[in-house]
């Protein structure tokens, strides 16, 4: 069957009842004019372009990428893709890559150059700042949630045991540092309890501030052929925007709560106060699996439906009943996202979700998982291996012991290992180098420049003469226009190496090309940095031994020996062939873990956890005392605080509030989506959303251009007049200037207007509420280019052509008669014809 997957997002329904398994669907797109047979190769990967991490593989033609093909034996995704992984994950391969690395000359203009010029100027630079009073302090490294294992650990290694700086972190604290800091608040460590086969298991699914059917669309399509079979879960979602998650929530007799961004915690702490007073609380489980229920139950009273309805602006009646679908539903399974993630109280509110979980004794069982999700394809790596800073294998920067352990494997000093302070967050990094402390900044995998909130900010600091910035990309980004020396990195399918997705499951990537011109791996960029630098342990022998991927591998999974994150049963060999695993995978576990904490034990005891714990008011760290004090013993804690308004409400000069975020057919600053024919039709420009209420009383028509303002900045675009609630302006936030300078003197970049504020706890920053005005600058000259078949679908769709892919965009979705491997079996199905690892063409 052929589909157009950029007019039908999700593909063809498989329905299936409840506890039934989820049908396979293998979906292939290539290159126009191809076919299969075709073909030379398929080389086993994963798709890089969200947390979902579906198993595909890389179709190869005289040594270039033609096109992919889910992977039907993989657990994740049962042979489906989505529009970004069918069309965005590798037209990219032949486009304006970076080929050469550049330097800036005398006259300050980046040009081609050598690898031996670029890395010996990193080196340089490097080797002098070292030799200051600030040491190891002057250098910062800013990574990613998109690089390899393999890549963030040789990282790690060299930050604190080569160079012993604490100021590493990934974007990843922009987007699911939030996960993990919930996830350790409540259960004592990151690691996600669920998994995405509660999908088939469950009676209800709530999303919290997760537009699923768009930034995981293969999961979503999961759902949907649960909601479309017999006896279907009910949907409830909190988003102030009407998605298509929310559309799902009222088909489905669920609930859609749109709260104002910025008082989520106040619509919480109300859920969380139904359930304890309508006695739908699992005493049982309570009394002996968790810590903190009184208080818990004292800081949520005050939080009756109405109050909360009065701070979020919702119905006090859908409150009660959304209390009620979870109270009352026998299996409960729980995402969340960014619209908890990026508020000034994500962790707190994150850790509400855990705590409706905890009372009602749902962790650990079919259909009952908790999702506190990843964004990015590898964030999850970047977490674990400690190169966002904390100490790799989810140890604890806090305890002695587990500095040591480090220091043994590493066989180096405990004191080169910074720990005499928290790690330095990426939003405190940024302050550094304002401030001029930090006089290397090592940018790999991300493009701040866009991404980052306050961008005229991030701009200035970019500039800085006293910064030297290293920027490791794929293209010349607007990061890259900024840096000092640019190497050139190889990408997905270039490269190999291992990921895990935001249900732990494991997937190798093989290598498939040749990466373009002399472009090298981000590992053998810092395996190179690491020779040049000379770094050595305490006996003189090289720090890092090891020169390939393998190798990089096999060294972690002694890292994680012992640890809740335990890889030491898993090889490249094992991972081959079949689907992804999900770990803990080890002796005890040989095949994979399906859940975590099915016993209701949390590696909470005092020299398990990877942390003593924070107030989630003020994000003050508690001691080892305090939690010993505590005695949790493997008991979780119910953790909960008050409402507090956001740092930015809405007022007279600035009256509404702005909230950011994505479309289904673009990855963040389009670096990779933007150069694929088939998405950048689907959404081509920015565009701002206003309520239909809102636009009338600002007298905007559809595609009339507005200017909307922060104090910080403004973004000039063509209005959608769309679904959302009164009072809320949304701006997708993938539109940078790489492929359309602001030569016009108008900004297209969400972050011009948002503010550096953040979550106490995670420090994750705010983009998710805002105040702005809105004034009308011009006349449509047609539609917005918002698309018409996700959340930004307008309000009246007279005269508004609907998004379609056209010929180009055709997707062969291959249904199977054949009954598919049993799902929740964590181990490997076996690998049929059409998956097997580099096949070639015979
Ligand atoms: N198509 C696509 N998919 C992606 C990505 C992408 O760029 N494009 N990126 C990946 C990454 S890294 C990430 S982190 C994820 C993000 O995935 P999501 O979190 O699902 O995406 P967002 O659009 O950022 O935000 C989700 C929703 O939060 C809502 N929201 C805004 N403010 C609030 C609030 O105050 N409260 C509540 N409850 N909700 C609010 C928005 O209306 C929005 O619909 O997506 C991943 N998948
Ligand atoms: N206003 C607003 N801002 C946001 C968000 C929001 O919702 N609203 N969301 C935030 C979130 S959740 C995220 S995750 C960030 C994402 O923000 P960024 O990380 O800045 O976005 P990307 O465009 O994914 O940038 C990744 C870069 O890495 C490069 N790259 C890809 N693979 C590799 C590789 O293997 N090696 C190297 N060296 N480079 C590679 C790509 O070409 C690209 O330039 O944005 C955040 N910013
Ligand atoms: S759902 Fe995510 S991982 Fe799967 S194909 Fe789409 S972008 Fe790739
Ligand atoms: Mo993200």
């Amino acid at each position: 069957m052929v589909s157009d997957r950029i007019a039908d997002i999700w593909g063809t329904r498989t329905p299936h009842a409840r506890d039934t398994p989820w049908p396979v669907r293998v979906d292939t797109h290539l290159d126009a004019s191809l076919t299969e047979r075709d073909v030379d190769r398929w080389v086993q990967s994963a798709c890089v372009l969200c947390s979902n991490g579906c198993g595909c593989d890389i179709a190869v033609k005289d040594g270039r990428v033609v096109g992919v093909r889910g992977r039907a034996a993989d657990r994740v995704n049962r042979g489906r893709l989505g529009p970004k992984g069918l069309y965005g994950s590798w037209q990219w391969s032949r486009t304006d890559r970076l080929t050469r690395p550049l330097v800036r000359d005398a006259g300050g203009e980046l040009v081609e150059s050598d690898w031996e010029t670029a890395m010996g100027r990193v080196v340089e630079r490097s080797r002098q700042l070292l030799a200051t009073d600030a040491g190891a302090l002057s250098h910062a490294f800013y990574t990613s949630g998109q690089l390899f294992l393999e890549e963030y650990y040789t990282l790690g290694v060299i930050g604190k045991a080569g160079l012993g700086t604490p100021h590493m972190d990934g974007n990843t604290r922009l987007c699911t540092a939030t996960a993990a800091a919930a996830l350790k608040e409540s259960f004592g460590s990151d690691g996600q309890p669920g998994s995405y086969a509660d999908i088939e298991a469950t009676d209800a699914v709530f999303l919290f501030g997760h537009n699923m059917a768009e930034t995981q669309t293969v999961l979503w399509a999961r759902v949907l052929d649960r909601v479309h079979g017999p006896n279907p879960p009910r949907v409830v979602v909190v988003d102030p925007r009407t998605t298509k998650v929310a559309e799902a929530a009222r088909a489905t007799g669920g609930v859609h709560l749109a709260p104002l961004p910025g008082t989520n915690q106040a619509l919480m702490n109300a859920l969380v106060r139904e359930v304890v007073h309508k006695g739908w609380v699992d005493k049982e489980y309570v009394a002996a699996h968790t810590l903190g229920f009184e208080e818990l139950k004292a800081t949520v009273e005050p939080y009756t439906p109405e109050h909360a309805a009065d701070i979020c602006r919702v119905p006090a009646a859908d409150i009660r009943r959304a209390a009620e679908v979870f109270g009352t539903s026998e299996r409960v399974l729980s995402t969340v996202l960014q619209g908890f993630f990026q508020s000034h109280q994500a962790t707190a509110a994150s850790c509400a979700v855990n705590n409706l979980h905890l009372l009602r004794g749902m962790l650990g069982r079919p259909g009952c998982g908790v999702l506190q999700m990843n964004g990015q394809p590898t964030a999850q790596n970047t977490r674990e291996c400690g190169a966002d800073g904390d100490l790799p294998g989810f140890r604890n920067w806090d305890n002695p012991e587990h500095v040591r352990q480090l220091a043994d494997l590493w066989n180096v000093d405990p004191m080169t290992i910074p720990h005499w302070a928290p790690p330095t967050h990426a939003m405190q990094i940024w302050r550094y180098c304002e401030q001029g402390s930090i006089g290397l900044l090592w940018i790999s995998g991300t493009n701040p420049a866009v991404s980052l909130p306050e961008l005229a900010r991030i701009r200035k600091i970019l500039r800085q003469d006293s910064l030297f910035t290293v920027v490791q990309d794929g293209f010349l980004t607007e990061t890259a226009r900024h840096a000092d020396v640019v190497l050139p990195a190889a990408l997905w399918g270039e490269k190999q190496g291992t990921f895990t997705n935001a249900d732990r499951t494991v997937h190798l990537s093989d290598k498939a090309v040749d990466p373009p011109g002399e472009a090298r791996s981000d590992l053998d960029i810092w395996l190179d940095y690491a020779r040049r630098m000379d770094f050595r342990d305490k006996d003189g022998a090289p720090l890092i031994p090891w020169s390939d991927p393998r190798g990089a591998f096999e060294a972690w999974k002694e890292c994680t020996r012992g640890r809740p994150v335990d890889y030491t049963g898993l090889t490249y060999d094992k991972l081959r062939g079949g689907s992804g695993i999900p770990w803990p995978v080890n002796d005890g576990a040989p095949e994979g873990t399906e859940r975590l904490y099915a016993d209701a034990d949390f590696p909470t005891r005092v020299d398990t956890c990877e942390t003593y714990g924070h107030d989630l008011l003020t994000g003050g760290a508690l001691s080892e005392q305090e939690y010993r004090a505590a005695n949790p013993d493997g008991r979780a804690f119910l953790k909960s605080v008050a409402y507090v308004p956001p740092p930015e409400g809405p007022g007279e000069d600035y009256p509404f509030v702005l909230t950011t975020g994505r479309t289904a057919y673009h990855f963040h600053t389009r670096t990779k989506t933007g150069r694929s024919r088939q998405l950048r039709r689907a959404a081509p420009d920015v565009w701002v959303e206003l309520s239909v209420n809102d636009a009338a009383r600002l007298g905007v028509g559809e595609g009339d251009v507005v200017r909307v303002e922060s104090r910080r900045g403004a973004v000039q675009a063509p209005a959608r007049i769309g679904r959302g609630r009164g009072g809320v302006v949304f701006v997708p936030f993938h539109y940078g200037y790489w492929d359309r300078p602001a030569a016009d003197g108008t900004s297209r970049a969400a972050n011009e207007l948002t503010m550096t504020e953040w979550d106490p706890v995670s420090k994750q920053p705010t983009f998710k509420a805002g105040a702005v005005r809105v004034t009308r600058i011009a006349d449509a000259t047609g539609p917005s280019p918002a698309p018409t078949t996700t959340a930004s679908a307008p309000a009246d769709p007279d005269g508004i052509p609907p998004t379609v892919g056209g010929p180009d965009a055709d997707v062969h979705e291959h249904l199977r008669a054949t009954a598919p491997p049993t799902p929740g079996a964590a181990g490997r199905p076996a690998p049929d014809a059409t998956t097997s690892a580099d096949e070639t063409k015979g």
